[in-house]
């Protein structure tokens, strides 16, 4: 089954999907496969591959191939450009940095990856990156304008024009490590505006009570990375999975 099948339709079924993002870049290939094995223990969906920073070449091989082999759940790339590719993993976020003012996270790395892609033979799921105030890392390399939080009107604009565009997936990121996620008032605006198109929402999750906020206000997929960088990794997956699903 395609992965974006799959997480379809574990949305469909439990209401929402958790997805636990680990950085090539930030451990060694074994010590990532024992946070994914931890994570899939905890009750996660899929694991997301990708950092704003580094974390190509072999280093993203040999993390996916470790992650690979500790776990069968989905594997998802999340590169912040074309050397972000492993044809080992399942499926990419295909993903254009709508808000970005560099032509060359918007379209110039798509453009280079799109044939690698197809020669990977990895499933590309359609995705809009969208940049939300402090925007962390991925905004600075990114080069994004990032959305003021008190206008959800400007999330709404650019999540609406993803949709037209037909992307598949919208994703609001409020930055790895953001000291608070997206406002839920801005989550709730954009799926209000979006409907059926899928919106994950990431940065500056750390426990379940805000995860169920997000949910509750309309996401379809919640992001976690640092939230266990440091510390047990099951139980906390538990309870952000515990506090999202139906
Ligand atoms: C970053 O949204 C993800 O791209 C995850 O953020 O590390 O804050 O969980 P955190």
């Amino acid at each position: 089954m395609k992965v974006e099948d799959l997480l379809n339709e574990t949305i469909q079924k439990d209401g929402a999907v958790h997805l636990t993002l680990i950085d090539p870049d930030s451990q060694a290939p074994d010590e990532a496969a024992k946070i994914a094995a931890g994570a899939a223990t905890g009750g996660t969906d899929a694991i997301m591959v990708g950092g704003s920073l580094g974390g190509g070449g072999a280093q993203l091989d040999e993390t996916v191939l470790a992650i690979k082999k500790c776990t069968d759940l989905p594997t998802i790339l999340f590169p912040s450009s074309v050397a972000g590719l492993s044809k080992h993993a399942d499926a990419v976020f295909f993903m254009s940095l709508l808000n970005s003012k560099d032509v060359m996270y918007v379209t110039t790395n798509q453009a280079l990856g799109a044939p690698i892609v197809k020669r990977y033979g990895i499933e590309p799921i359609p995705m809009a990156y969208i940049i939300i105030s402090p925007g962390g890392t991925a905004g600075w390399v990114g080069d994004a304008k990032p959305i003021p939080r008190e206008k959800p009107e400007l999330a709404v604009a650019y999540a609406l024009a993803a949709k037209y565009l037909g992307m598949r997936w919208v994703y609001l990121e409020a930055g790895s490590g953001a000291g608070e996620s997206v406002p839920p008032a801005m989550i709730k605006a954009v799926k209000d505006a979006i409907g059926d198109t899928k919106l994950i929402v990431g940065g500056g999750i750390r426990d379940g009570k805000t995860a169920k906020e997000c949910v509750e206000a309309g996401a379809d997929a919640i992001v976690t990375g640092t939230a266990i960088e440091k510390g047990d990794v099951t139980p906390k997956i538990k309870e952000f999975v515990g506090a999202i699903k139906n």
